[in-house]
């Protein structure tokens, strides 16, 4: 039999009328014990309310804003068999969680010298909470600080304190480091203190441990201040980094879903009260970071990427007609789509071109003896690409990596032969795929490369039409050009470029002979094929096509 619960904001110490800044369930969600419920913040900690039953939410009893204190009820939940089973209803449904953040009592200021001396800055009484992981660190040395600017901030399953520095002066050592586990008494900095804030006569170095996190602390304001000050500053300068002394404002809840996800919260833009930053500031974040490929505020003058991200200068915004009449056209479908596979393939493949020039001048004349016998049978006519398939297949038959695709740590060696080549149409570029081309004529090549690039043209092909291919071919013959070096279509690891064949002098060991020399680009993946590899490729296959009759051996 269902019961319904209660749950209440447990015993959070000396807080009371603390706003709630976030509402993380609603009716009908179905909670675990612990889920957070609600997160409250008072000037110095951020604490979450977690579910002390399991269940369905029927009922939220409080709202954004809402300021509320030990024994306010936060929802009403329908509690699963488990937790139902559980004896003493009444008392688990008002069990409370563990507190947050311990009233405890606020500590003796630091005292520096008069006439300037070293201080260590202690965690304060942080009540029950022992071995805290130190999630951010604020300073480094060097540092000058002010009362109050935050060092650190510590998180527990359920709270997120910032430690506060209790005097003024120059950090001369950090004592903890990102993930370190700190209690009460944790030494945090070592401070130089100045002589401006020697107001009180002390030993050279003493213990000063910092204020408590607790609302009665009068520095309080001032560090909230400090904290909406700079998360503004940060929305109004394009998200800097954010400076000394401030601290990022989000709840434990929110801290662990940017860790999951990666997200560094100096750089998202808090859009909740405060300049908190909310679950749906870190999605935005996030999907700005994965569309334009841009992390906000890693820039390379910054030298503040950590490698993950791409480092890159926004775009640059142009009034162009400013300089000029302009006319605005949106870029086709294709473009779009081809344009971000083109991004992606470019920033992430390490990828080298190769160059040879193959002898065509005996098999450009087979051709034509052969589009000549065949003018009167009306069949397809024979063209180089077709040749440039046939002897591509067999190239890749005998360096097989060719033929593969990076699937993380292990490289997929493919039995099959499908090769792609790239179409210009009027509505940009297209890659249909010529499948199990090992098994086709050169007859069949041409016919099938040949319907295939009508059907690109006429905007006709199918998705599966320019699917599943090996490696790419992009023959820019029939326009010109020398040399040029084409992006992988990944996941292949290669693709060959192909442009104009030109007459060359040829020196044959005695004169300089005139011949076909049709100028090979080679584009391959350097993860998977060294230059060594791609070089004898190249020679290999300007050989077949130097000499056809190498493809039947
Ligand atoms: N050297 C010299 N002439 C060549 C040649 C080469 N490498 N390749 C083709 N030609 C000649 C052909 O023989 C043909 O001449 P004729 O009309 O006298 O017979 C003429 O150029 C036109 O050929 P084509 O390029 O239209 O036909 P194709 O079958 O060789 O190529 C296709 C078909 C689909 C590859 C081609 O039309 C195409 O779209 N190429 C562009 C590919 C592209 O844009 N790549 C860039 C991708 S990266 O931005």
């Amino acid at each position: 039999m269902s019961q319904l619960i209660d749950i209440k904001v447990p015993d959070i110490g000396d807080f009371s009328e603390v706003p709630v800044i976030e509402v993380f369930v609603k009716p009908g969600d179905v909670i675990k014990v612990d889920d957070a419920l609600v997160t409250l913040e008072s000037d110095k900690a951020t604490m979450d309310v977690p579910a002390s039953a399991a269940g369905t939410v029927k009922e939220v009893l409080v709202k954004l804003g809402d300021k509320i204190g030990e024994g306010t009820i936060v929802v009403r939940v329908e509690a699963s068999d488990a937790s139902a089973a559980a004896p003493a209803p009444a008392a688990a449904a008002s069990a409370p969680a563990p507190t947050p953040a311990a009233p405890a009592p606020a500590a003796p200021q630091a005292a520096p010298t008069a006439g300037g001396g070293i201080i260590d800055v202690k965690v304060p009484d942080i009540g029950d909470f022992a071995e805290v992981p130190v999630i951010e660190v604020f300073v480094k040395t060097g540092d000058v600080v002010k009362v109050d600017d935050a060092l650190v901030t510590l998180e527990s399953d359920k709270a997120t304190m910032d430690v506060p520095s209790s005097a003024a002066g120059t950090v001369k050592e950090v004592l903890v480091k990102l993930g370190d586990k700190v209690g009460e008494g944790s030494v945090i900095v070592r401070l130089e203190t100045g002589a401006a804030s020697a107001s009180e006569p002390t030993p050279a170095l003493v213990s000063a441990p910092a204020p408590a996190p607790a609302a009665s602390a009068p520095a309080a304001v001032a560090a909230v201040s400090v904290a909406t000050a700079t998360a503004s500053a940060a929305t109004a300068a394009s998200l800097p980094s954010i400076p000394l002394g401030s601290a990022v404002h989000a709840s434990p809840t929110i801290r662990a879903y940017a860790r999951e996800l990666g997200v560094d919260l100096t750089q998202v833009k808090p859009s909740g009260p405060k300049s908190r930053i909310l679950r749906e500031d870190i999605t935005g974040f996030v999907k700005g970071a994965m569309t334009t490929g841009v992390v906000p505020g890693k820039t390379p003058a910054s030298g503040g990427g950590l490698g993950g991200g791409l480092d890159l200068l926004p775009w640059p915004k142009v009034d162009f007609a400013k300089f000029g009449p302009i006319d605005v056209q949106p870029l086709s479908r294709i473009k779009k789509i081809s344009g971000q596979n083109l991004s992606r393939n470019w920033v992430m493949i390490p990828a080298v071109t190769y160059h040879e020039d193959a002898d065509i001048t005996d098999l450009e004349a087979f051709r034509v003896q052969l589009n000549k016998e065949n003018e009167k049978g009306g069949g397809a006519k024979l063209t180089m690409l077709a040749f440039l398939i046939k002897a591509c297949v067999k190239a890749l038959q005998k360096h097989p990596e060719f033929n593969s695709s990076l699937d993380g740590d292990n490289l997929v060696m493919k039995q099959y032969f499908n090769i792609a080549f790239a179409a210009d149409t009027p509505n940009g570029l297209v890659v249909p795929v010529i499948k199990n081309a090992d098994k086709k004529s050169v007859f069949e090549l041409a016919q099938e490369s040949g319907d295939l690039a009508k059907q690109a043209r006429d905007g006709k092909l199918k998705p599966a039409d320019m699917q599943g291919a090996c490696f790419t071919i992009s023959s820019l013959g029939g326009i010109g050009g020398t040399y040029f070096a084409p992006i992988v279509n990944a996941p292949e690891v290669a693709i060959l470029g192909v442009n104009k064949s030109a007459m060359k002098p040829v020196w044959d060991g005695k004169q300089f002979v005139p011949r076909l020399t049709l100028p090979l680009s080679l584009t391959a993946d350097h993860r998977v094929i060294d230059g060594a590899l791609a070089t004898r490729f190249n020679v290999y296959l300007a050989q077949l096509l130097a000499d056809f009759r190498r493809v039947a051996l």
